[in-house]
C-alpha cells in the first residue's frame, strides 16, 4: 500500500490534552456557580462520549438526576462549553500542553515524503488551532490539506462522518490513507470510514479495547520503528 495520506487525531494523539480539557470544564464549572466536579475517575467515565457539549448533556443526564434544566437548556450547556474553551486555550497559549514525542518530527518526514497530512478530531477548530500554532508554528495551517473539526458533521466519533468528510476534502479512497488515534471511540470511526489505524495510546485509553487496530504503540518515540511497521 502507497500511503497518501496520513489522518491524525487530535486530543490523546498529537497531545495528551485529556487532564487539561477536565481541568478546564472544572474551571468553567466553577466561574458558573456550579458545585460540579469532574475528578479523573469520573472523567474516565465521561469520555465515553466524544464532543465537550455532548460529554456535559451526558453527564447531566447520568450523574445529577434532580438537576433542574434552565428554560434554554442548550444555551446553557453551549455558554458552559465556551467558558470552558476560554479556559483551554489559555492553557494551550501558556505552554502548559506540549505535543507529544515523535509528532513533529512525522509531520516534517512526512512532508519531506509528499505524503498529505490532515486532522480528524471532535474537539473545536479554536483548539486545535491554538494548539498546532503553539507546536508547529504560524504556518501550521499551510501543512493539512483538510482540517476535520468538531460541529462540521452531524454525528462525532464513533460515527464515521469526521473521516469520511476528510476523505472528500482529501478526494482519495480510505485505501489510500491511514488513521493514527488514541481512543476506542476514534478507532471505531476510523474504521468505519474504511480506513486502516494505528493506535498511539495514552494514560486515559490505554486500557480500552483496540481491537481491529493494525497496530497498538504506547507512543512515537521510536519513529523509525513506527515506519518499519507502517511500512514507510
Ligand atoms: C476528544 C474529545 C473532545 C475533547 C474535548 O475526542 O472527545 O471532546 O475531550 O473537546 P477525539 P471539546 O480525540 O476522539 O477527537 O470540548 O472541544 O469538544
Ligand atoms: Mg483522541
Amino acid at each position: 500500500m502507497e500511503i497518501k495520506a496520513i489522518i491524525f487525531d487530535v486530543d490523546g494523539t498529537l497531545a495528551d490534552t485529556e487532564d487539561a480539557h477536565r481541568i478546564a470544564f472544572n474551571r468553567a464549572f466553577a466561574e458558573n456557580k456550579l458545585d460540579w466536579n469532574w475528578d479523573v475517575a469520573l472523567y474516565d467515565r465521561l469520555l465515553e462520549v466524544t464532543g465537550g457539549k455532548e460529554r456535559i448533556r451526558y453527564f447531566i443526564e447520568t450523574c445529577l438526576p434532580n438537576f433542574v434544566k434552565p428554560d434554554d437548556y442548550e444555551g446553557f450547556v453551549k455558554n458552559l462549553h465556551a467558558v470552558k474553551t476560554g479556559h483551554y486555550t489559555a492553557m494551550l497559549r501558556d505552554g502548559l500542553i506540549p505535543l507529544r514525542p515523535g509528532i513533529k518530527q512525522l509531520i516534517a518526514d512526512a512532508r519531506r515524503a509528499g505524503i498529505m497530512l490532515a486532522i480528524a478530531t471532535t474537539t473545536s477548530p479554536e483548539n486545535v488551532a491554538t494548539l498546532l500554532e503553539v507546536g508547529l508554528g504560524k504556518d501550521w495551517a499551510d501543512y493539512f490539506s483538510a482540517n476535520g473539526c468538531g460541529d462540521i458533521v452531524p454525528h462525532k466519533k464513533p460515527a464515521p462522518d469526521i473521516y469520511e468528510w476528510v476523505l472528500r476534502e482529501l478526494k482519495l479512497n480510505p485505501a489510500d490513507c491511514i488513521a493514527i488515534e488514541d481512543s476506542h471511540n476514534g478507532l471505531c470511526s476510523a474504521l468505519a470510514a474504511g480506513i486502516k489505524t494505528y493506535i498511539t495510546t495514552n494514560p486515559y485509553t490505554r486500557k480500552q479495547d483496540f481491537t481491529g487496530a493494525a497496530a497498538v504503540f504506547d507512543g512515537l518515540n521510536d519513529l523509525p520503528g513506527f515506519y518499519r511497521i507502517i511500512g514507510l
